[in-house]
């Protein structure tokens, strides 16, 4: 599956790697551990993880991404991860690229790079990387295992989402036995400050519930103004506030902002994905999200997910 990017990696001077924008800790974790396995199996070529700041994440990338030339990608290969669609890759350059490949676990809605491995079966993107670099004996260091691993336990809900396989698990073990801290991990990936503790308890407090148990939060711009947040963490950040109510299979974030309504839609039970493919976003068949016109598009929305949640769709 993966010897036409292995030849092509292999036959590049330089490997620029991408990965989607606003990044979580799988696409900063195959990034960044691809980037080292090339390095590490690979010692004379250029490689390069370039792409938006890691915000949340900034623990597994203390330096930063690289910043390069335009000329840097004239002869060389760009490398797209853990992203699903053109608009939504982190740095436009990799266009400009001798060759482009793309590696992704998304549910497919567009190709756009020449050669493309897209597997839905993976828990994360780090999966794929972790499971090339085991299946074609190539060498994973503690360091490359330890941002791979990051990325398979975000993606996968520590474990726990019903992505995760006995491949999620046997990649895993492979990469414990490369030399992975995982308690460092954890604790930087799960300890939250006070602030933020006190923030989340305030989401929890405006949920509402539809007929057939659909929790929702709806944000409206004043209140977003108060709470003094940016629109990234009332949207995405907030939406698992709602996660493991007893009874609630589907839960919906909806966030007032000045290009729409972002709505972030989860669901412990359902495929949601059709419903945000609906109104113009994607993701995962129980992680989506889109960005709707006004409050009478997301009532329209919260109402398709209350179908769902009552088993009429
Ligand atoms: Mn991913």
């Amino acid at each position: 599956m993966y010897s036409k990017i292995l030849k092509l990696i292999k036959e590049a001077e330089t490997v620029i790697i991408h990965r989607h924008e606003r990044p979580d800790g799988d696409a900063i974790g195959c990034q960044l551990g691809l980037k080292e396995i090339i390095k590490e199996n690979f010692p004379t070529k250029e490689v390069y993880a370039v792409g938006d700041a890691a915000n949340n994440y900034s623990f597994m990338a203390p330096e930063g991404f690289d910043e390069i030339a335009d000329e840097k990608y004239e002869n060389a290969l760009a490398i797209v991860l853990d992203c699903g669609s053109a608009k939504l890759v982190s740095d436009t350059r990799y266009t400009t690229a001798k060759h482009t490949a793309r590696i992704d676990h998304h549910i497919f809605c567009e190709s756009f790079c020449e050669t493309e491995v897209i597997d839905t079966s993976y828990e994360s993107c780090c999966g794929m990387i972790a499971d090339m670099a085991i299946k074609n004996g190539l060498t994973v260091n503690s360091g490359a295992a330890s941002a791979l691993y990051t990325g398979m336990v975000t993606d996968s809900g520590r474990f726990r989402y019903d992505s995760t396989t006995p491949r999620t698990l046997f990649t895993a073990s492979k990469l414990l036995e490369s030399g992975v801290d995982y308690s460092t991990i954890f604790r930087n990936l799960y300890s939250d400050t006070y602030e933020n503790k006190k923030l989340k308890a305030t989401f929890l407090l405006k949920v509402q519930f539809t007929e057939n148990n659909v929790a929702y939060i709806y944000t409206d711009r004043a209140e977003l103004k108060e709470l003094n947040i940016d629109t990234f963490t009332a949207s995405r950040g907030m939406v698992n506030t709602m996660s493991d109510i007893k009874d609630v299979d589907i839960w919906v974030n909806f966030t007032e902002t000045n290009s729409g309504i972002f709505c972030e839609i989860r669901s412990s039970v359902y495929n949601i994905n059709p419903v945000a493919v609906k109104y113009g976003g994607g993701g995962h068949a129980k992680a989506s999200g889109c960005t709707l016109k006004d409050k009478d598009e997301a009532m329209k929305l919260l109402s398709d997910l209350n179908s769902i949640a009552g088993g009429h769709i």
